[in-house]
């Protein structure tokens, strides 16, 4: 509308691919600032009225979850003095854990946006600036308030909680298994198409550095050295990506019944997508056996974003009890 102040987005860049151009050795790194990556955006002055700050300027694999912890600190600040959304950039590596953990730390309705690029800025066909100014056009839409942390890249939108990183070059490698994407940008609008049921809300205070958890994936004939040494190496929590269903070889049920005794012991599938089974096969080393000797069910979620909830509810401090009823997913 004529006369009307565009809403306010606050865009926060970590680094990545999409702020990474040639250095004096081989390969490309994360320097662009927030300022360069913005103002090298056509149109996305008229979207919203933008707020760039340089966050961090790391590759991906070097955030943690303190970093979001803190960063979500800083959106509530924004979205307190009225921001309508926020945009956060950064590398494509840690994406879908990045993105769920903000998707469980912060209880906003306004927009926040995760995205990055696969094509850095350097090769023909950089996706990295239709990337931000879709996802600025997301984060400015009312439309799509309400809907948790969002995913934005390729004019696809996806739900923080579904979405995992599934190829290692094509820009089109963000999936959401089984829902699919909730929606799209067509014409550089946002729609909508479905609205995921209910929110998760884990606030951790962003002064609370979350305990280490071990993330184990049970491969063929796996002999359970690993298993047998995470508590000694002082692991709050373990998540086992077993096989299928949820099922490892019997001989490593009294390390895993053991380990649930004293710590947190979560069983997701390795398989990536599907809920971990709770009542069909009843072999040793089966999904009912390990339920049985105290392991959580991580529902719908993977290995990856089962780590991440337990490690928000450790740095809680929350009673055994509260974490069992914090899983399943969803
Ligand atoms: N794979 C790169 C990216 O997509 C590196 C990173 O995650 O920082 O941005």
């Amino acid at each position: 509308m004529a006369g009307t102040n565009p809403p306010r987005v606050a865009v926060f860049t970590m680094g990545g691919t999409i702020a990474s151009v040639s250095h004096s050795g081989p390969g490309v790194r994360p320097r662009l600032s927030a300022d360069e990556l913005v103002s090298a955006v056509p149109g996305l002055a008229e979207a919203a009225d933008i707020d760039a700050v340089s966050f961090r300027q790391v590759a991906s694999p070097e955030l943690t979850l303190r970093d979001l912890t803190v960063l979500a600190a800083t959106i509530e600040r924004r979205f307190a003095d009225g921001y309508a959304g926020a945009v956060v950039t950064q590398g494509t590596d840690t994406i879908e854990e990045t993105a769920f953990a903000l998707d469980l730390l912060l209880d906003a309705d306004a927009p926040v946006v995760v995205t990055g690029a696969m094509r850095n800025p350097t090769l023909p066909g950089a996706d990295g600036p239709a990337n931000l100014l879709a996802a600025v056009r997301v984060a400015a839409s009312g439309d799509c308030r309400g809907l948790g942390c969002l995913v934005v890249l390729n004019d696809e939108i996806h739900a923080a909680r579904f979405v995992r990183k599934t190829h290692t070059t094509n820009p089109a490698t963000f999936r959401s298994e089984p829902a699919g994407p909730i929606g799209w940008l067509a014409e550089g609008t946002p729609h909508i198409a479905l609205r995921p049921i209910r929110r998760h809300h884990i606030p951790v205070a962003d002064d609370v550095d979350p305990p280490p958890i071990a993330l184990l994936t049970v491969g063929l004939g796996d002999d359970g050295r690993l298993l047998g040494e995470v508590e000694r190496l002082g692991y709050a929590g373990v998540v086992v990506e077993a096989m299928g269903g949820g099922h490892v070889p019997a001989h490593l049920v009294p390390a895993l019944a053991s380990l649930a005794r004293r710590v947190p012991v979560v069983l997701a599938s390795r398989t990536g997508a599907g809920e971990v089974l709770r009542e069909t096969y009843g072999f040793p080393g089966s999904e009912t056996d390990l339920l049985e000797q105290g392991a959580i069910p991580a529902g719908a979620l993977d290995g990856l974003k089962a780590r991440i909830l337990l490690m928000l509810l450790l740095a809680r401090k929350e009673e055994p009890d509260g974490i069992r009823a914090a899983f399943p997913w969803p």
